[in-house]
């Protein structure tokens, strides 16, 4: 598999696990799990064949870490990112004092009125690391870094959760905590 191969099928398991799992005709469980080998299947059948070595090498390539099978290695599923339901089990964690949330500039205006809200997701996605924060704004056009007082909030009541591959999720950021990095 090469490195373009990879990320074409990684894109598409994105849609499969975490948007539309109609689109390979699977059902996800309530956690977002899948069998491997019905998930297998169900690529070969819609067109998209792909072997189980190929899928371990997505899952361990992947950048972001995108993918986790279970512990026995029989089910896969997305580890954060969902737009459809799913109970990630996330667990309440004490986040570092700061974290960032990269944006696009013509998005500040409304941050500005209402806050960062969870939009198509089921929370806003922050990140410890500056470089991380980067990359996901300058997905949505003029890349404008917020600086979030995570430790002020968490101190006032709001919850954290941190996701297998790092990410930093919270129901919302208030305008109050958020701060345009200078
Ligand atoms: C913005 C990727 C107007 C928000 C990344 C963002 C991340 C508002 C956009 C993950 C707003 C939503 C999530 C408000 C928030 N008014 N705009 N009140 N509140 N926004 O893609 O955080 O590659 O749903 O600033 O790496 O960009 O998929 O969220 O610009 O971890 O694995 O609305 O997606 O991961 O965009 O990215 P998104 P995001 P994957």
């Amino acid at each position: 598999m090469n490195q373009k191969h990879i990320i074409k099928t990684s894109k598409f398991l994105s849609l499969v696990l975490r948007h539309k799992p109609q689109v390979i005709d699977a059902q996800l469980d309530p956690q977002g799990w899948i069998a491997v080998d019905t998930l297998l299947e169900k690529l070969a059948q819609a067109g998209r064949p792909l072997s189980r070595a190929e899928l371990e090498t997505i899952v361990r390539e992947n950048n972001k870490k995108r993918f986790a099978f279970s512990e026995d290695g029989r089910r896969i599923r997305a580890s954060q990112g969902h737009s459809i339901s799913v109970e990630l089990a996330y667990v309440p964690q004490e986040p570092p004092a700061m974290l960032y949330h990269g944006t696009a500039e013509r998005f500040l205006e409304s941050i500005f009125t209402t806050g960062l809200t969870k939009q198509r997701r089921h929370h806003v996605h922050l990140s410890a690391e500056l470089a991380t924060a980067s990359q996901v704004g300058s997905r949505h056009g003029k890349l404008v870094i917020l600086e979030v007082d995570s430790q002020a909030m968490q101190e006032a009541g709001h919850t954290f959760y941190c996701s297998e591959n790092g990410v930093w999720l919270t129901e919302e950021v208030p305008v109050q905590y958020l701060k345009r990095q200078a």
